[in-house]
């Protein structure tokens, strides 16, 4: 049989996508749903805003806990609320555009340091080496749900006196050293996107340190307003509405089992590939209890016979709709390599893991039959040379 014989009779009937939303079960949202049509009330953060905050807070055992429309708009108050004005912010290429767009939308500088060698995170190291007078934030991702070497920023954060932000956007149900990683650093950042492995359709939070964080929050997500007739400041529109919000309460009873389920799909993709030459899957990280947020593998095309690419195309010819987070790198999108004011600061990291990396299907209700066709195909592939 020939590759396209192979992919004529393997292929799925309907598309297996790379995540799928964790949904809440339908009676209990529509429930939830019923005091909305009772109070009319749909937004500024009415009843069920307030019930998912305490909730949210209670979950993820922290004290401040502000919710956003979407992670994007609490990554950019992050920033003000800070009072960062001007100067650079040091950040990861390897990440989602929106991590370096906020630092943009506030008027700063991003400057994009190298990632860890054998991880996916910002490297310490490298951000210290970049460091410079006009340094105001440090910036890391949780990529995936891994944790940054979050003590030797909280060292560089003393050092320097800059403050560390965390994009946590992937980190909804891991613990690191037994507390949420999403409590580290000066201000963290969740997104409950319908991609997040906890999702209210859009959303976000801002988890802060003390209340007059949270309160700034707040008056920056309401245009700046403080009561009726007070405005503190500049602010903007980047509250969650009341649908978000009882969707999240509706779904966090949910996480727990959905964590397990990913966790059993982790064993067995990691099983079923555990032999196949040139394609290496992502480790558990030390001292976490991880959320298996996402599945990245690494394609070194020397082992493997066939590139990143390659399998990318043949497994999206298959029905199996992979994606390449994070391809391309934010330092190598025209608009940021183009701006001769950022620093050209080599990411060879960066550079070769955002060339091998594939994610595959990761969701807690991924048929276990179709993870191993998939590993299947995998490692079927590699029959048929690249062309
Ligand atoms: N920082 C980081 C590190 C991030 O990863 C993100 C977001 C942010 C910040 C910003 O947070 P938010 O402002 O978004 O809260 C997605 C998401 O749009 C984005 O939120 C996410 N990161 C990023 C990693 O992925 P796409 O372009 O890959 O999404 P899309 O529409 O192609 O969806 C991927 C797959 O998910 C689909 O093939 C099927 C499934 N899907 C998607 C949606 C939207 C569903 O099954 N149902 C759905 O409703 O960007």
């Amino acid at each position: 049989m020939d590759l396209e014989g192979y992919i004529e009779k393997e292929r799925f009937a309907e598309a297996v996508y790379v995540t799928r939303p964790m949904m809440p079960a339908e009676a209990e949202y529509n429930a939830l749903l019923s005091n909305i049509w009772k109070t009319l009330w749909l937004t500024n953060e009415a009843y069920w805003h307030q019930q998912f905050t305490e909730a949210l807070k209670k979950y993820l055992k922290v004290s401040e806990l502000v919710l956003f429309c979407n992670g994007t708009i609490a990554l950019l108050i992050a920033l003000k609320i800070l009072d960062i004005e001007d100067g650079e912010v040091i950040t990861t290429p390897f990440t989602f555009p929106a991590t370096p767009h906020i630092i943009c939308w506030n008027g700063l500088k991003p400057v994009f340091c190298d990632i860890q060698p054998g991880g996916y995170n910002l490297d310490p190291q490298k951000v210290e080496e970049a460091i410079t007078p006009n340094t105001r934030a440090i910036l890391p991702v949780h990529v995936y749900g891994t944790p940054c070497d979050v003590d030797a920023f909280s060292n560089l954060s003393k050092k320097y006196s800059i403050p560390v932000i965390y994009d946590s956007a992937h980190t909804f149900g891991s613990w690191y050293r037994g507390r949420s990683l999403c409590d580290y650093g000066d201000l963290s950042v969740l997104s409950f996107h319908a991609t997040k492995l906890f999702t209210t359709a859009e959303g976000g939070a801002l988890v802060c340190h003390n209340q007059e964080q949270s309160k700034m929050a707040y008056y920056m997500k309401n245009f700046g307003i403080a009561d009726e007739e007070t405005v503190v400041g500049v602010g903007i529109n980047g509250k969650m509405n009341e649908l978000s919000s009882a969707f999240g309460l509706a779904s966090l009873s949910k996480v727990t089992r959905e964590i397990q389920k990913r966790k059993l799909l982790y064993q067995l993709y990691c099983d079923q590939l555990r032999d196949c030459a040139g394609i290496c899957t992502v480790s558990e990280p030390e001292d976490c209890d991880w959320n298996y947020a996402y599945f990245p593998v690494e394609v070194d095309k020397e082992k493997y016979g066939i590139s990143r690419n390659e399998l990318f195309k043949r497994l999206r010819r298959c029905n199996v709709i992979v994606r390449k987070y994070f391809y391309p790198l934010c330092n190598r999108i025209p608009y940021y390599a183009g701006r001769k004011d950022i620093p050209k600061i080599p990411t060879p990291v960066a550079d070769k893991t955002a060339e091998r990396v594939l994610c595959l299907p990761m969701y807690g209700d991924l048929p276990h039959e179709y993870a191993i066709k998939i590993c299947e195909m995998i490692k079927t592939f590699p029959k048929w040379a690249e062309v």
